[in-house]
């Protein structure tokens, strides 16, 4: 019978589909990115598709969130597969348990928050199954002619159950109502004979009484309700549901087989208290769904409420039971409300006298067991946390009734229930939540367990929930490392980290900014906060840490834009910077303002006259131009002089040629370099002298060629003077009358008296000049 043999993998049979359905996005919507997931939990919470990193070297230094990315940019940034924490979804399926309907019997579902996952469950109704039925009647004074039927019926029923069924059973209760007021009278005399006033005897109300236990007994069945005594109440609702939650849930007093089908046979001619119906008998206590049978009573019936409709549809459920209502015209519409409220449920016309009651039951036999109907059950305080979708894919020639019910299932016909769970949230504590997938009716349950995968297996860097996973961990080593002592301050002081990251496990977990990145051991290390030089943080030659400019070897400066060496400030001569200056961040800064050039070698507003160096070039001299004395010669000239044989005679207007008179007959010559000054003095190391024999001659020469010239100016101007005097005589123009032309006062005497207070007499000579002079 068995489709399903235990000892075969049954997953064979099992058409599992499992669509882990982890979105896969871009990093457009990447939800995962955030610089506020700073822990594996919070990663992993913020969705499905996020992983987590936990390697320990991953991105060192660099901000937690980084470690929270969709796995396949955890492992293009570098993180190795193992060190992925990946909530993804996983389903096993657990094939040791038999099943013979309902395949598979037991799954573990792995879902992160906000995960999902589809499975399949395949429920195959059987041909033929062993049934127990259960009478269950109200045995009011009104239901005696129903019970006068059931003594013959129960026979005929077993007959025709045997087409259907191989083995057939029936058991027996009666109800009534809860046995207080005002659902009774509650006369003493009417309490021992309900009946009193109609004379009738019959006996007390009651809750429910169990009769008889399941028995394929026909004559044991006929001979109990044979001995059925017809009761009686005072309202007309009974106390039905009462009795039917005891009947489900009271399993082995009424003899109920797992492996047979359910049927639990309602028959009243009233409706049902419901569950507030009993505080009008002053019952507050709620129903606890368990069964309380005491010598085959119902004992807690005067205590407890009335079950609601939603207990009772969980009892049912619960015991796969398949409640059969056989009710009067009269109050068909009652029920009819109340069928779509019981699972798994069937309602039934009774006819007067019961004359139908075969035919119901094996009606509703049919009925029920053609349709395949799922129902779900999550934990009580789980309920909120998922969202189950069922979609039944009913076989050939059934119909589709409702999203989890086909109808018109033949047996042998498979009906495949397409199961999605999404789980909204993670639960509070790490637990196992269980689902029970339940089709209606059957005696087998699919159990999924569901395993929130919200934390991980390293909950923080290097440190591991579980020793056993150490290794994954990738901390074995490391371990004694995390030891508290060790803290994230740089040097033993200041803020943690620097003030830029979190210490997590003894190790700083930078931040990040959008500055740039923060790196370093204690997060020390940035790419923002030095100086830049040429557009490059410390021009490209060092480290940033904690602000400043850590630079390579050779380098130094705020920015390690200066060489560490003066090499560049090395003048020709050796010096630095001609001895003019100081060597400053590889280039010289001259100590005289006026000075220039790279080794403060120019100077073009210095005094260049040649005089102003006679005193440089006297020092050489006076030294005897030796090198090496030559340094004792003031700064002014001495590195800058050079000592030549001859100085050539260079036009050019940079240069400029000078004499240095050493004696009254030498001199030396000197070159000097106008623009160029200091290096460029060239000193000629001989003199130039002029010999006596060479300058007498000379001197004399001009001599007597300086008389000879003012000789000659001498005559020449006598001459002119007596030209002159000729002219004067013979031109009457010039007729002094009677003055003696030859008299020409030589002098011309003034008194010139100033009036003072006490007068002063100045005589000024003035020498005339005599006429006949020529005045030039
Ligand atoms: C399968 O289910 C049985 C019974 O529930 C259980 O004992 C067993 O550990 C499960 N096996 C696996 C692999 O989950
Ligand atoms: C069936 O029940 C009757 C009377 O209750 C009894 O005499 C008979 O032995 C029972 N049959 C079996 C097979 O138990
Ligand atoms: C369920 O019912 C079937 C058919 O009657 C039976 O073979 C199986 O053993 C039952 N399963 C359980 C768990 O009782
Ligand atoms: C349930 O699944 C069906 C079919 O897959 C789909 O049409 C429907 O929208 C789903 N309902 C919900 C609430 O997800
Ligand atoms: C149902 O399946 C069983 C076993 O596989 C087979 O013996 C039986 O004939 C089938 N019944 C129908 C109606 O197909
Ligand atoms: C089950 O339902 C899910 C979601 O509606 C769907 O993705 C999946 O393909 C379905 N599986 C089958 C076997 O129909
Ligand atoms: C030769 C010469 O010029 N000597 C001078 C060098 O400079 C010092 C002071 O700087 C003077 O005292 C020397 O007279």
């Amino acid at each position: 019978m068995t489709y399903c043999d235990p000892t075969i993998q049954c997953r064979v049979l099992l058409t599992l589909f499992l669509s882990a359905s982890v979105a896969s996005c871009h990093s457009a919507d990447n939800l995962c990115t955030s610089p506020l997931v700073t822990s594996c939990h919070e990663c992993l919470s913020r969705g499905p598709q996020c992983a987590w990193c936990f390697q320990e070297i991953f991105l060192n230094g660099m901000s937690l969130s980084e470690r929270c990315d969709l796995a396949v940019n955890l492992e293009s940034k570098g993180c190795e597969m193992q060190f992925i924490e990946r909530p993804g979804v996983k389903v096993e399926v657990n094939t040791t348990l038999p099943s013979t309907q309902v395949a598979p019997r037991d799954l573990l579902v792995q879902l992160p928050p906000g995960g999902e996952t589809s499975f399949v469950v395949e429920v195959k109704q059987l041909e033929r199954y062993p049934v127990d039925l259960y009478y269950l009647v109200d045995v009011s004074a009104s239901m005696q002619e129903n019970l006068d039927r059931l003594k013959t019926v129960g026979m005929a029923l077993s007959h025709r159950m045997r087409d259907y069924s191989s083995d057939f059973r029936v058991g027996f209760g009666s109800f009534v109502d809860k046995p207080v007021s005002p659902y009774i009278n509650v006369h003493p005399l009417k309490i021992e004979n309900p009946c009193k006033d109609y004379e009738i005897q019959c006996r007390p109300a009651h809750g429910f009484i169990h009769v008889l236990p399941m028995t394929d007994n026909m004559t044991e069945f006929t001979r109990v309700i044979q001995q059925q005594q017809i009761s009686g109440n005072m309202d007309t609702p009974e106390g039905g549901f009462d009795a039917m939650l005891q009947a489900a849930v009271c399993q082995k007093n009424i003899g109920w087989r797992p492996e047979a089908k359910h049927l639990l046979l309602l028959m009243t001619d009233q409706p049902s208290h419901l569950a507030l119906d009993s505080r009008l008998a002053g019952i507050v206590v709620p129903h606890d769904g368990n069964c309380h049978l005491e010598n085959n009573a119902y004992t807690k019936t005067t205590n407890m409420e009335y079950p609601t409709i939603g207990q009772l549809a969980e009892k049912l459920m619960d015991n796969s039971i398949h409640s059969i209502f056989a009710v009067e015209q009269g109050q068909y519409k009652w029920y009819e409300d109340l069928i779509p409220l019981l699972p798994g449920a069937y309602l039934g016309r009774l006819q007067k006298r019961a004359s139908n009651l075969k035919d119901l039951v094996i009606e509703a036999y049919k009925k029920l067991l053609s349709n395949v109907e799922l129902e779900v059950a999550i934990q009580d305080h789980h309920v909120h946390r998922f969202h189950i979708n069922i979609t039944a894919v009913c076989p050939k020639g059934s119909q589709a009734t409702g999203i989890n019910k086909c109808s018109n299932v033949k047996p042998n016909q498979t009906v495949f229930f397409n199961i999605t769970v999404s789980m909204k949230d993670c639960p509070s504590e790490e637990e196992e939540i269980l689902i029970f997938v339940k089709p209606v009716g059957f005696n087998e349950t699919t159990t999924v367990r569901v395993r929130p995968t919200c934390s991980c297996r390293c909950r923080e860097l290097g440190r591991c929930l579980d020793e056993r996973d150490d290794a994954l961990c990738g901390a074995g080593e490391e371990q004694d490392d995390l030891s508290p002592a060790r803290d994230c301050k740089l040097g033993g002081s200041g803020p943690d980290c620097s003030g830029r990251g979190v210490c997590v496990c003894g190790k700083c977990v930078c931040d990040h900014t959008n500055l740039g990145t923060v790196n370093g051991n204690y997060c020390e290390v940035d790419d923002f906060s030095c100086p830049y030089s040429h557009g490059l943080l410390c021009g490209g030659r060092g480290q940033c840490i904690s602000g400043e400019c850590r630079c390579e070897s050779g380098w130094t400066g705020e920015s390690c834009a200066c060489p560490a060496s003066t090499e560049p400030c090395l003048s020709e001569d050796g010096l630095l910077c001609s001895g003019r200056g100081k060597c400053v961040c590889g280039s010289c800064r001259c100590d005289d303002p006026r000075r220039s050039g790279q080794f403060c070698e120019k100077c073009p507003t210095c005094d260049y006259s040649c005089q102003s160096h006679w005193k440089c070039v006297d020092c050489h001299l006076s030294n005897g131009f030796s090198k090496g004395k030559a340094k004792e010669c003031n700064r002014t000239c001495s590195p800058l002089v050079d000592y030549v044989d001859g100085i050539p005679d260079v036009m050019s207007e940079s240069v400029k040629q000078c004499l240095y008179p050493s004696s009254d007959k030498c001199h030396y010559k000197f070159q000097m370099n106008s623009v160029f000054d200091s290096a460029q003095i060239r000193i000629s190391r001989y003199p130039e002298c002029l010999s006596s024999q060479q300058y007498y001659p000379t001197f004399i020469g001009v001599l007597l060629l300086t008389l000879l010239l003012g000789l000659l100016i001498l005559v020449v101007v006598k001459f002119l003077l007596m030209r002159k005097m000729w002219t004067l005589r013979e031109s009457p123009i010039y007729d002094m009358t009677n003055k003696d032309s030859g008299y020409i006062p030589t002098h011309n005497e003034k008194t010139i008296t100033y009036r003072r207070d006490q007068p002063l007499e100045m005589h000024i000579h003035v020498h005339k000049m005599p006429l006949k002079e020529v005045w030039q």
